[in-house]
């Protein structure tokens, strides 16, 4: 079981590859990333999209087959909207040699692990390999150890985390999808370390 954003949605975009619509010219004001989750399966990746995207948790919610498409916009103090295309996979993280046509073109990439699995965190150093290797040169990497409720059967300490996020340059943080713990927070530090193409 497990949380599933498969279900067609009205906040669903067409599906697009190029990260820039206008005909490529990027309006600094409103910019509009894909954003890509990896992580072992399991760890709670379709439920923290679930939890940003419509503020639910629904635990009893079935694996859909297929990958899905979200969308949801911020806007962030400076007045700048940020539109984040969430591409989430449903079970496809199982097969590594998929992976490459997934982050392509991803500005931004989450990796996900499970602090009370110590190997859903190996898997996510994995991820991290990967996409640092495979991935675009000047994307956007966040670690989120994620069942930040489930503190008493932690077995990733905090620490390990922020080191290994530290190490890699990239934005660390813990959340529980379940209560929606810094989900929020999440998307909205990602969306300030975004490049932004100069104003014109
Ligand atoms: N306690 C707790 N359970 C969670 C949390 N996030 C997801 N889960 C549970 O973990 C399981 C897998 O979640 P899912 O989002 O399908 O994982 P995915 O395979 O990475 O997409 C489900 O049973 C969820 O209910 C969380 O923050 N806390
Ligand atoms: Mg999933």
């Amino acid at each position: 079981m497990g949380c599933s954003s498969s279900i067609p949605d009205r906040n669903s975009g067409r599906l697009s590859g190029p990260n820039l619509e206008n005909g490529g010219l990027a309006d600094p004001k409103n910019l509009r990333v894909k954003l890509v989750l990896l992580g072992d399966s399991g760890v709670g990746k379709s439920c923290i999209v679930l939890r940003f995207v419509r503020g639910q948790f629904d635990p009893t919610s079935k694996v859909t087959v297929g990958a899905s498409f979200l969308s949801q916009t911020i806007a962030l103090q400076d007045s700048t909207t940020v539109k984040f295309e969430i591409w989430d996979t449903a079970g496809q993280e199982r097969y590594a040699a998929l992976a490459p046509l997934y982050y392509r073109g991803a500005a931004v990439a989450v990796v996900v692990y499970d602090i009370t699995s110590p190997e859903s965190f190996a898997k996510a150093q994995y991820w991290v390999k990967e996409l640092q290797k495979h991935g675009s040169p000047d994307i956007v990497m966040a670690l989120v150890g994620n069942k930040a409720d489930l503190h008493e059967m932690r077995e990733v300490p905090v620490q390990d985390g922020i080191d290994y996020a530290e190490k890699n340059g990239m934005f660390f943080i813990e959340t529980s999808a379940k209560t929606a713990d810094n989900i929020n927070q999440l998307f909205e530090e990602i969306a300030k370390r975004l490049p932004r193409p100069p104003s014109s």
